[in-house]
């Protein structure tokens, strides 16, 4: 994975509300990725990857590396949320599944809960905007050439937003089915969003994200008439990746499927006041 694609390296901004904050210091010790960023050559080895010139087993040791460090951060991320009752959730998809979208609605019909919202994505601030457009506070991380968001970039992030005790942290990934899989934020559970054009092979093809997942959101119901799908398909595909997958049918534009996705979100959100209050 990211050993190959280099996503780990490069130069992340976190912008905040008011005043934006220029990272530049994110992994520094991941420079020797770069001799390699021109050559993707995919292979078989127990890396999974292969890249001239460099072992497998130099492969797996870069890796293993990357996701340590990922995890250290992750870790101190989920004992802070955890201390103060934060429910965080990692919001996972190929690009333009409907995430933005989904959490504009979410955030319109949770009406007083508290929440924040830390947005990923390459470029650009429109998603934080939109979020922000809707009254809730909002972080757009841009990770340049990078393809996920990490737990390093989180922290950061989780810095410039005042997180409420008893708040919902949704965290919209980097549209993108592979990387952001490995890399834990710290979160309570990733919910991958899958909307009904993209195939229903699509949990075959990216099982690593669909394992992961607690939660799949089959989105854009509302399109299942219109276009050849077959939903009971999905269903199998995505149990057959990840047997204790939960699923939820939903329409971001009609609303349709919204309630039970709400009491989702309440159900998990009295979790995790009771792991708070048991600490
Ligand atoms: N018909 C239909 N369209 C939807 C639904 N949800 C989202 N869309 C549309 O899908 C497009 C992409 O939605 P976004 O919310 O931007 O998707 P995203 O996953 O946030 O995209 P990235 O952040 O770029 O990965 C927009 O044109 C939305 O209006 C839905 O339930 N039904
Ligand atoms: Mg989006």
């Amino acid at each position: 994975m990211c050993t190959v694609c280099g996503c780990s390296d490069g130069e992340t901004k976190v912008l905040g509300h008011s005043h934006d904050h220029h990272h530049h210091d994110h992994d520094h010790g991941h420079h020797h990725h770069h001799h390699y960023h021109d050559h993707h050559h995919y292979g078989h080895g127990p890396a999974g990857t292969e890249v001239p010139g460099m072992s497998q087993e130099r492969l797996i040791e870069i890796e293993t590396d990357i996701l340590s460090k990922n995890d250290r951060y992750a870790q101190a991320n989920r004992a802070v949320l955890t201390q103060r009752g934060i429910l965080a959730l990692n919001l996972v998809s190929s690009p333009g599944s409907g995430k933005t979208t989904l959490l504009c609605k979410t955030i319109e019909a949770l009406g007083d809960q508290p929440l924040a919202v830390i947005e990923g994505d390459q470029q650009t601030q429109n998603d934080a905007d939109r979020i922000r457009a809707t009254g809730a506070r909002a972080v757009q991380v841009n990770t340049g050439k990078g393809c996920h968001l990490d737990g390093h970039m989180v922290g950061h992030a989780m810095e410039h937003l005042a997180l409420e005790a008893g708040s919902i942290l949704f965290i919209e990934n980097v549209g993108n089915l592979v990387c952001p899989a490995a890399f834990d934020l710290g979160e309570d559970a990733k919910v991958a969003i899958l909307s009904v054009t993209e195939g229903e092979d699509k949990p075959l093809k990216y099982p690593d994200m669909f394992t992961a997942a607690r939660l799949a959101i089959l989105n854009k119901i509302d399109l299942a008439p219109h276009c050849d799908v077959d939903l009971d398909l999905y269903e199998a595909n995505l149990r057959r990746v990840n047997p204790g997958i939960e699923i939820l049918h939903l329409s971001a534009r009609t609303g349709e499927g919204m309630a039970e996705w709400l009491a989702w979100l309440r159900t998990h959100l009295a979790e995790k006041a009771i792991q708070e209050a048991a600490q």
